[in-house]
Formats: structure tokens, C-alpha cells, sequence
């Protein structure tokens, strides 16, 4: 009856953006101010799920808002097209995995047309594009040139049956492939890497930029992966070898309590420092290594693991004291963490004192964690000796004794030079006193790894190197990119510990750009990380045959303005869009060094259905919900739901009611009886009030996304408005159509089609989305009244409700009239009366 026909509403409307292409971006003359909002672009598993429902109504809100006010919006759309799961169904159903990747891909975007979003379908990229992964080449290369991707042997989990390589999360806790069931083993294969800890500081520090513009937990994960730790690096003299060892520790001031050393068993460094060890001793550590290299990464961190280790019989000098100390292999040292070797302070450390506990090595106390370091020192009581009696309850400083390590501060003891001093007065130091000695210096660590981009998988961008028979690696000259996938025919893609490239020999066979002589092209392809680390800057000239993408064009759109995306992508894909930002800033090409402005991480839809499989309700799908409900329904319960941030449980919303708030707002524009001419002034002007409060507090709320209340606010006016209509002055009353038209326009973030619809009912042409939010006019958005305070003698003795345009004289006889202030002021004569309209009167009186 209300005439909202939700299915041809938005059929309707979706193809009139088709033909009107009011979200187009390109015309070179426009000259509105720019934002750029990019929703994270999706993987083509299958159609779109409730995630993607949720993340695009968010992105396409800010979108759509920005629009309306004023500005030139780039909101593109793209797919993240190449990785594992394509590849996996096409080896599962002996197909082409590009065949799968494109019905996906137009599948998802036939959905994402259904659901409105205002997307410049235009720019549409696709990472398994030749024309896009070309420049996935060219990147590498440039990183190459400047020494930024270089190969090197490195230990990884290997799956002796499938025959590939997994990553760390895909090893169970019992040792065996998530995959296969087998056991996995280490194996030492030669990866390419990206240098990303060559900008471990930059991708530390310029995180305080983005303080209060990405989520904070975001940060701080960030902040913890990179990892910084402060302290130095002190050089071991090592008998019978050239060469020293080198240490990182957080704790120099320590050193003097140094009375072993441990490296890792799986480093180097191990394995030569028992090269020419006895048999006795080789057996052993080898029998180790062979346990260590079962365990995960995960499992050597576990600071409550039995420690475990071996001796090598070798032996460092303590460069204090210079002192003899035996050196072990233990797991609890990582190989590639410092240097792969610690200098071990049993006193001071609580692994290094397990270890040597079980070891039965010695212990000696460094700082006297008892010894007060601020303050005065307190008097003590003596004993008969002279000797100070220490209070009872302080803690023994007897770290083998009670199996603690002694943490905190104190006052340096057994350390020579060092005694006496606080702990952060010690490390200052002795870190002055081995610079000057040359056998160490102040160090960072870092707990970032630099980035293995090398995958034996063939659906990716392959690596444009050539190796020469010589073992010469020659980078594939850029007039020749893309090298291009070849064609699966004939392919085996199962995993057998190579690429399936390898096994393509009309495409692995080439000629040395050299000599001509007979070579190979590298046959891995790229971590898809690769392709998402830039794709940003892609979307500003997509379909540019000569250049990456534009420097003058990254200047008006980039950095993206508002990214809207999955807290799953808080660490690596925005570490290394971000790392890739900093190379591209170097190179000279872009002039930000931080891609994303502000990140909005979106909460996760919840539908208990899903986890309660025991009650079979049936599960929330992107298409269903859409079909029972509508985009505009769908779009606004998201919306409505709570903060965007905040997860959604499906059972606790619902699309119903939002369907029934959209008819009442459509009704409401039906119920419209003025023309577009009216003029507004002549309106109710309580209803204007409202209308114009609503333009003054809207975009507060979006632009601190706080879509929730911003609904809330429309849903408000509509139910004012309908008051109005049903009850007052009727559907013919200026601020009746007013009102309508200011709901429509900020209806339309929310529920673009049902906008479209009524603003086109209102008489208007379209788009609503490009109608422009109003200006609120300041004189409809003063109070109605304000309170006058009366006071007698400087005694508040009455409040008066006033007009805030009331005048002086007005106000002062309204006062004067009071029966309050004529009772207080009794008989007494008036002598002064001060007024400060529209706020204050004040009487002054005498006896
Ligand atoms: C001596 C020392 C004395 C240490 C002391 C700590 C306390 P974070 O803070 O995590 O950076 N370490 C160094 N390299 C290691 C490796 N490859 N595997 C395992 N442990 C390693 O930790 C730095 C500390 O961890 C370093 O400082 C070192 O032990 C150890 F009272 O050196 B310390």
C-alpha cells in the first residue's frame, strides 16, 4: 500500500548508476577537493559473505558522505586474485585455476552491484592480470637494483609427503602437517627475501603518526611484531678460532656475571664450532639438532619448557673478566634472533638459570636487588662485626637456591669498575667503557624477520631473474616484463618441493640475455602480499600500459584517506603496504611515507546459527540475506547495528525492522503535498529546529564514524516529521518538505536505492547521492530558551525562562514581576538593578 516496491526500487536504481555513472572519477576538469576511501579488496573464494556486507556498507558510508559533501570520491574496487585457494581447486578438479579465479571474480561483482555500493567501475584491477602483475615484476626489480630482494639459504618447515614447503601456523603443536599428517622436517632452501628490517626503525616510529587514526590495537600489534629491542652488542673472543663471537643483550650491565655461552643449535655457528669437535661430542650435538629441529618456533619460545642443551666443548674469554666459560647449544636460543648466540647470566635471567641449575654451571650475582637505589640509604642496625644486619624479609640473594632469577634494580656488586652504580647507570657504562675497548657497542634488535616472498606455487606473479649457467642471477630487462604464467596445459600444479613452473619447459627454457647462451628462469613466484602491498596506487590509473601507476596522480588522490578492512590484516598486509610505501617514497616516486591516513578495522558479523549446529537454523549468506531483505535493509541494520567496530550478532538485529523504518520513511516523502519552490522560512518552525540541528550534528557523527547514531539521529527527525504531518501542520507545511528532503539526502549513505527513489518522488532530478549535504542555518540552531538568574544582594533568589533574543528592559521588568523576587526584596528600597541580558538581572538593595 505504501507503494515501496523494494525489489524494483533497486532494480531500478542499479541501472540508472550504470547508465549515469555518478561514481565515475576521471573526468580531468573536475574540480571539487579530493578524498580517497578504499575498502580492503576481497579474495575471490566464492561469492561475498556477511564480512564483505558489512566492511563495503562501511566504506561505501564514507563514501557516499564525502560525496555529499562536496567532494570528488575515489572508491574503487579490485580483486586480490592470485594465491592458494584457486590454485588447490584447480588441482582438486584438474582445471586451470584462472578459470575459477574469473567466475569468482564476476560472480562477487555481480553481488557487489546488487548491494549498491558506489564503486567507479571503471578502475576495476585484478592482481592475476598480466597488465597488473607486470608491475609486481618491476617492483622486485627495482628492490633488486637497489639491494632490497636478494636470495639466501634459509631453514624451513618441509612436508616430506606433499613435498612443500608450510608456513609455521600450518605445523600442528604435535609436530605434523595440518596438510598431510606427516611429520614435518626442517630443510635449508634458497628464498627470496625483501630487506623490510632495513626499515624496522621508520616502521616503528612513524606509527606515532597514526595515533588516534588507527585503531590503537592495531598500532601496538604492529609495534610488537616489529619487536625493537635496545641494548648492545659485546664481542666474545673465542679459543682456537679467528674470529669472535658476537652477542646481543639487553643487559650489558650483567656482563661481569657472565659464566657460560649459548647458541643456537640450528645456526652456523653451531655447526662449526663442532666441526673438528670429538665424535663423542659430534654425536651428541647432532642427535640434538635433530630433536630441535621437531620443535616449532612457537614451542622453543616456551619459557616453561625443561631447558635442554649440550655442550660443545669449546670455550669463550669473558671480555671483563677473562674468564674461561664453556659454550652449549640449547633450543631456547633461536638462530635467527641477535646474533644466534647469548652471553648467559644465570643470576639475572630466568632461562639462562634453569639452564644452568640443570647444568650445574656456576651462578654469580651481579646486582644486589636488595641494595636501594633512591632515597636515603636507612640506617642499619650492626652486628658484631661491624657488618650491617639486613631485615629479615628481604629476599636472599641466592638465585640457585631459590630457582628465581633476581629482576629489578639495585646496586652493581662483583662487577670491578661497574660496583655501586645503578643498573641504567651500569649500561651506560660499560657500554662506553667496550666502545672504547672495541669489543662492543650500543645495538638494536629487532624480532621483524625480512620478508621470504618465494613461493613454489604456480598461481602467482613469477620472478623476473634469469639464471645464467654461470649461477649468475640476471634480472629480466623491463622491456621484456610481464613474464607471463604459461599455460597449464600439460602442468602438473601438485606440490612436489618445486615449482610447478620448473616442469613448463618451453617457459622455463631461455636464452642468457648475456651471450645467448642456454638458461633458466626462476621458477617461484611471489608471496601474494606483493600484490596487495601497492595495489592502492594501481587504482589510480589502472589501466596504464607504460607505468606502475602515476607520480601526479598519487600527489591529488593518495594516501588513502579512510581504509576500511578486517582486523585479520592489522600486522603483515599493512606492515608491508606500508614498508613498500617507505621503498616507493625513497625511489622518488610518491611524496607520503604512510599509505593509509585512517584505518577503520569493522567488528565480525556473529550468527550463533553458525556455532550452534545442533539447532539447524539455516546460515546467514550474503545472497540470502539480500534477497529476504533487500540491499538498502541489509545495508542500513549493518549500519544501525552498533559501532562499526563492534562485532554483530545476527540474532540480535534486524533486517525486518529496518525494512519497516525505510517505509516509513518512504511514506513520509508520499505524505509531501508542497513543491520543490515552497519557501522553507515559512515553516513550523520547531520541526526547522530540529531539521537544522540534525544538519549542524551529522557530520560530527560521520566523520568520526559513528554511523550508528547517525541512523539513530534520522530515525529521529523521520518520527518528528510524521508528528508534524499526522498532528500538526500537515503534509503541506514547508518544513514538512524540508525535513523530507534532508532525510533523503542523508538516507542516502545508508540506503541508496530508497533514497534515489523518494528524492525522485520529491521532484528532483537524479542523483541524490551528488545533491550535497545542506548547510545548517545558525539561527534555527539557538536554544529556545535560556534561563535568566535573578539574584537579590548577590544571592541567586529566582530562574526565569527567556527567549535568548529577550531585551534589557524586558528582562528587568520580567524580574521585577516576580512574586519571589518582590517577597525577598520585601520593603527594602531598590537602589541599582544591573542587567545582562538574556542571562542575569541582579538587584542591589538598602535598609
Ligand atoms: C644477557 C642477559 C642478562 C639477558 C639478563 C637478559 C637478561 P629481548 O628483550 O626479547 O630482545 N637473547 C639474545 N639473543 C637471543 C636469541 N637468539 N635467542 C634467545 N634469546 C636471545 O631479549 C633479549 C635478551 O634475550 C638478550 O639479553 C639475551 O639475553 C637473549 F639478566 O643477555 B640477555
Amino acid at each position: 500500500a505504501s507503494g515501496y516496491d523494494v525489489a524494483a526500487i533497486h532494480a531500478k536504481w542499479q541501472a540508472k548508476w550504470e547508465e549515469l555513472k555518478p561514481f565515475a572519477t576521471s573526468d580531468p576538469n573536475d574540480k571539487r577537493p579530493r578524498k580517497y576511501i578504499l575498502d580492503m579488496f576481497p579474495y575471490p573464494s566464492g561469492d561475498l559473505h556477511m564480512g564483505h556486507a558489512e566492511a563495503y556498507a562501511f566504506g561505501d558510508i564514507a563514501a557516499r558522505y564525502w560525496r555529499q559533501r562536496g567532494f570528488n570520491v575515489l572508491h574503487p574496487i579490485g580483486w586480490d586474485s592470485f594465491g592458494l585457494p584457486a590454485e588447490n581447486a584447480a588441482i582438486e578438479r584438474g582445471i586451470d585455476p584462472r578459470g575459477w579465479t574469473y567466475d569468482n571474480i564476476a560472480q562477487q561483482k555481480k553481488s557487489m552491484k546488487l548491494y549498491g555500493v558506489s564503486f567507479d567501475w571503471d578502475r576495476v584491477l585484478h592482481t592475476s592480470d598480466p597488465e597488473y602483475y607486470k608491475w609486481n615484476q618491476w617492483l622486485f626489480l627495482k628492490m633488486y637494483e637497489k639491494g632490497l630482494a636478494y636470495r639466501k639459504d634459509s631453514w624451513v618447515n618441509w612436508d616430506p609427503v606433499d613435498q612443500t614447503v608450510l608456513a609455521n601456523e600450518q605445523v600442528l603443536a604435535d609436530g605434523t602437517s595440518e596438510r598431510s599428517g606427516a611429520i614435518v622436517v626442517k630443510k635449508k632452501l634458497t628464498q627470496w627475501y625483501l630487506k623490510i628490517t632495513d626499515y624496522a626503525d621508520r616502521l616503528l616510529d612513524d606509527l606515532n603518526q597514526l595515533e588516534g587514526a588507527w585503531p590503537a590495537k592495531v598500532l601496538s600489534m604492529q609495534r610488537n611484531w616489529i619487536g625493537r629491542s635496545i641494548g648492545a652488542d659485546v664481542d666474545f673472543v673465542i679459543e682456537g678460532r679467528e674470529e669472535k663471537v658476537t652477542v646481543f643483550t639487553t643487559r650489558p650491565d650483567t656482563l661481569y656475571g657472565v659464566t657460560f655461552m649459548v647458541v643456537a643449535p640450528d645456526g652456523d655457528l653451531a655447526a662449526e664450532l663442532v666441526a673438528d669437535a670429538s665424535d663423542e661430542v659430534k654425536a651428541s650435538f647432532t642427535n640434538y639438532l635433530e630433536q630441535t629441529q621437531k620443535q616449532t618456533e612457537i614451542e622453543r619460545k616456551d619459557a616453561t619448557r625443561t631447558k635442554t642443551g649440550v655442550p660443545l666443548d669449546r670455550f669463550a674469554i669473558n671480555p671483563v673478566t677473562g674468564e674461561r666459560i664453556p659454550i652449549w647449544a640449547a633450543d631456547y636460543v633461536l638462530a635467527d634472533y641477535g646474533h644466534g648466540a647469548v652471553m648467559a647470566v644465570p643470576a639475572h635471567d630466568q632461562r639462562d638459570l634453569e639452564f644452568a641449575i640443570k647444568f650445574d654451571l656456576p651462578v654469580r650475582v651481579v646486582l644486589d636487588t636488595n641494595a636501594p637505589i633512591t632515597g636515603a640509604i636507612p640506617v642499619l642496625e650492626l652486628d658484631e662485626n661491624g657488618m650491617a644486619i639486613l631485615p629479615d624479609d628481604l629476599p636472599p640473594l641466592n638465585p640457585r637456591g631459590t630457582g628465581k632469577s633476581l629482576q629489578g634494580d639495585g646496586r652493581m656488586i662483583n662487577s670491578g669498575p661497574l660496583d655501586g652504580l645503578s643498573k641504567n647507570n651500569a649500561i651506560k657504562k660499560i657500554v662506553e667503557q667496550l666502545e672504547a675497548a672495541g669489543t662492543g657497542r650500543a645495538a638494536k634488535t629487532y624480532r621483524l624477520r625480512d620478508w621470504l616472498i618465494s613461493r613454489q606455487r604456480f598461481w602467482g606473479t613469477p620472478i623476473p631473474i634469469i639464471h645464467g649457467s654461470d649461477g649468475e642471477l640476471i634480472p629480466v630487462p623491463f622491456d621484456q616484463l610481464p613474464v607471463e604464467l604459461p599455460s597449464t596445459e600439460g602442468l602438473d600444479l601438485k606440490p612436489k618441493g618445486k615449482s610447478p613452473l620448473a616442469a613448463a619447459e618451453d617457459w622455463i627454457n631461455v636464452t642468457d640475455p648475456r651471450d645467448g647462451s642456454p638458461a633458466l628462469r626462476d621458477a617461484d613466484t611471489m608471496d601474494t602480499f606483493v600484490d596487495s602491498s601497492w595495489y592502492f596506487l594501481r587504482f589510480l590509473a589502472p589501466n596504464d600500459p607504460d607505468k606502475a601507476f602515476d607520480p601526479a596522480e598519487a600527489e591529488k588522490w593518495a594516501p588513502v584517506d579512510q581504509y576500511v578492512g578486517g582486523v585479520e590484516h592489522a600486522i603483515l598486509h599493512l606492515l608491508y603496504s606500508r614498508f613498500i610505501t617507505k621503498v616507493l617514497f625513497d625511489l622518488g616516486y610518491v611524496s607520503f611515507t604512510e599509505p593509509f591516513s585512517a584505518l577503520l578495522n569493522q567488528g565480525m558479523v556473529l550468527s550463533e546459527g553458525k556455532k550452534m549446529s545442533k539447532r539447524s537454523r539455516k546460515a546467514v549468506t550474503f545472497s540470502g540475506e539480500i534477497a529476504e531483505h533487500g540491499a538498502d535493509a541489509l545495508r542500513l541494520t549493518l549500519a544501525f547495528a552498533g559501532p562499526p567496530e563492534e562485532n554483530i550478532n545476527w540474532e540480535d538485529v534486524s533486517p525486518p525492522a529496518s525494512h519497516k523504518f525505510l517505509a516509513r520513511a518512504f511514506r513520509l516523502v508520499g505524505d509531501v503535498t508542497s513543491a520543490p519552490e515552497i519557501e522553507w522560512k515559512t515553516g513550523d518552525v520547531s520541526l526547522r529546529r530540529a531539521t537544522h540541528r540534525f544538519l549542524a550534528d551529522g557530520p560530527g557523527l560521520a566523520e568520526s564514524l559513528k554511523f550508528n547514531v547517525l541512523v539513530a539521529r534520522i530515525m529521529d527527525l523521520v518520527n518528528i516529521t510524521r508528528k508534524v504531518i499526522d498532528t500538526g501542520a500537515g503534509g503541506a507545511d514547508a518544513a514538512v518538505r524540508e525535513a523530507a528532503e534532508v532525510i533523503t539526502i542523508a538516507l542516502s549513505l545508508f540506503a541508496p536505492h530508497t533514497a534515489e527513489e523518494m528524492w525522485e518522488k520529491l521532484g528532483y532530478e537524479p542523483t541524490v547521492a551528488l545533491a550535497g549535504w545542506r548547510k545548517a542555518d545558525p539561527s534555527l540552531l539557538v536554544e529556545e530558551s535560556v534561563t535568566a538568574v535573578v539574584q537579590v544582594d548577590g544571592k541567586v533568589r529566582d530562574r526565569l525562562e527567556v527567549s535568548p533574543k529577550i531585551d534589557a528592559a524586558e528582562l528587568e521588568a520580567l524580574a521585577l514581576a516576580s512574586a519571589v523576587i518582590t517577597r525577598s526584596v520585601g520593603d527594602r528600597e531598590i537602589v541599582k538593578v544591573i542587567v545582562r541580558a538574556p542571562r542575569l538581572v541582579n538587584i542591589a538593595t538598602r535598609q
